[in-house]
């Protein structure tokens, strides 16, 4: 006899480490694409972001309790994957036939090790999730083989079991997150309140080389684009419908193929619509770009993240000299002239790390002089490159550290706490600096760091440090504080 028709319930960990959070509360796209493609086969699924509304492991239990779905879908990074498996242990505590679906990057490529440590994880889907949870889903409704399943891993004998892994969906136009089941009044971005905030995709993939980031072998070095007709539509469609007036894009590389970002740009200036956008991109589209950049202002694009962060330590004495460098603090200006908010990362804490070394990247920073720059501790994901160079150096395999402030490589000549020391060193000399040449920003920007240095002291992990900063804030700050 076939089952009833299961219930899914999307669930993000809850987890948070304090960074990006602070600025705001964002939605989790990769679990409404999922959602989107169950419901359209006919399931019927809710979303509970436990991530958004810091609840407790005690909320996210009794919400199960009242929910009592069938199965429960839950995204995990390698940062939120202890807590996400613990969204499983309570699920099967509270009703043992309860399906426990893991996804995303982390149990894509460590799918053994969780099958082998917790039993409460029941599957695992492998990389891009439409298609092959719509499977799952049918498979377990029938009680049928999963093993015909390809894309997922579960257990078999008693062992990890990976089904062949799934062609990635040729063309991603027809897809539609759950934005129905969005709670959209929970979304907002902090440094414009009252603002709804969507979380968005324009393209699947990375083709940079970074080797301390998995996002190119996530994807296979593939990349794949929605249509520009069909991204600016969604846009449209989310502001007229859900009100939505600021959106991040999700993608590495949203520039990449030149021609169908002019065409973006292009729509979204006819549109018109009034949606703020973030995005990240690569230093070198920026430096093509050159000339479209005041496109990029009229589209509504606002706050550019590029990744120039080093970890090479030729390349940070050289700075002055190397022509990336030269591009990374270029790309950077192109930004700010062009009257939008930039943003960098600086990435330390290799093994041959030196307290003179991080000294100089803070040194980097302030010579690149980006709007905003956020210093991280290198993680070592256990499936990227960079793992195998420096897995002698790891200093803790607790998975809730991996988030990229916590040191997690002790460098051979400084302790943890001289990387944390010099990290949070980093933060202090870059914004003391900043807020010095404050006065010479137009009166938005201006409003706009008064606002950042606020939620960075309020919401961040970097609280006490920030404190050390003195009065940075005018005695009655502006509204978007
Ligand atoms: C948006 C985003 C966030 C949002 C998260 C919102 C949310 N609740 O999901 C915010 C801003 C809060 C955030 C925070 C952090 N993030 Co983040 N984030 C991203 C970003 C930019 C986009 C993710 C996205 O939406 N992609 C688009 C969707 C469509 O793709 P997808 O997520 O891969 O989903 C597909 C598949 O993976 C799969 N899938 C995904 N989840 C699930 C779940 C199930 C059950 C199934 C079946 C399938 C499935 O199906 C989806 C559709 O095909 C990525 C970088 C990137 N470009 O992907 C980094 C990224 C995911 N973040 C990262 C990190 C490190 C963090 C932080 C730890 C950073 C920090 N210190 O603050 C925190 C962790 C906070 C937390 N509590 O989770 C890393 C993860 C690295 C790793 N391998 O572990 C990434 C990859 C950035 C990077 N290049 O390093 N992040």
């Amino acid at each position: 006899m076939m089952k009833p028709r299961p219930e899914i319930l999307l669930v993000t960990p809850p987890y948070h480490s304090g960074v990006v959070e602070s600025a705001g509360s964002w939605l989790p796209l990769g679990l409404l694409y999922v959602g989107g493609a169950l419901q359209k086969a006919g399931f019927g699924v809710a979303l509970y972001d436990a991530m958004t509304r810091f609840d407790t492991l005690d909320q996210v239990r009794a919400t199960l309790r009242r929910e009592r779905p069938d199965a429960v879908f839950v995204s995990c990074i390698t940062a939120t994957v202890l807590d996400g498996i613990e969204v499983c242990r309570v699920a099967k505590e509270e009703a043992p036939g309860t399906l426990t679906v893991l996804g995303n990057t982390h149990p894509s490529f460590m799918y053994e090790e969780i099958l082998r440590e917790y039993p409460e994880v029941d599957v695992i889907v492998r990389a891009e999730g439409e298609e092959t949870s719509v499977e799952l889903m049918q498979a377990w409704q029938a009680g049928a083989d999963l093993s015909r399943v390809s894309g997922i891993a579960f257990r078999r004998d008693g062992r990890a079991f990976a089904t062949p892994p799934r062609c990635f969906i040729a063309n991603l136009d027809p897809l539609e997150p759950a934005w129905d089941l969005v709670p959209w009044k929970e979304y907002s971005y902090r440094p414009k309140p009252g603002s709804t905030l969507a979380v968005v995709s324009s393209s699947r993939g990375c083709k940079q080389h970074c080797s301390f980031c998995s996002q190119r072998l996530f994807w296979k070095e593939s990349w794949r684009a929605v249509s520009a007709a069909r991204f600016v539509d969604q846009l449209e469609m989310l502001r007229s419908r859900y009100g939505v007036d600021v959106a991040m894009i999700a993608d590495e590389i949203p520039s990449v193929d030149p021609v169908r970002w002019s065409r973006i740009l292009d729509l979204l200036i006819e549109r018109d619509m009034g949606t703020s956008l973030m995005l990240e991109t690569r230093v070198e589209d920026i430096i093509r770009d050159a000339a479209l950049l005041p496109r990029y202002r009229q589209a509504g694009i606002e706050h550019i993240y590029v990744g120039v962060e080093s970890v090479n330590q030729a390349t940070l004495d050289l700075f002055k000299k190397d022509a990336k460098v030269e591009q990374g603090k270029r790309a950077i200006e192109l930004i700010n002239e062009h009257q939008m908010i930039s943003e960098t990362s600086f990435v330390m804490g290799m093994p041959d790390e030196t307290i003179e070394n991080m000294q100089h990247t803070i040194e980097l920073a302030k010579f690149f002089d980006p709007d905003m720059a956020f210093f991280l501790a290198i993680t070592p994901w256990p499936y990227a490159d960079l793992y195998q160079d420096v897995k002698d150096h790891i200093a803790t395999r607790d998975y809730r550290k991996y988030n990229l402030v916590e040191p997690v490589i002790k460098p051979v000549s400084m302790s943890l706490d001289d990387v944390r020391e010099q990290l949070f060193r980093g933060f202090r000399e870059f914004y003391h600096n900043k807020m010095k040449g404050m006065a010479a920003m137009p009166p938005w920007k201006q409003q706009f760091m008064k606002t950042l240095m606020k939620l960075l002291m309020e919401h961040s992990y970097l609280k006490d440090q920030m404190a050390g900063l003195g009065h940075p804030l005018p005695e009655h700050p502006g509204p978007g504080a």
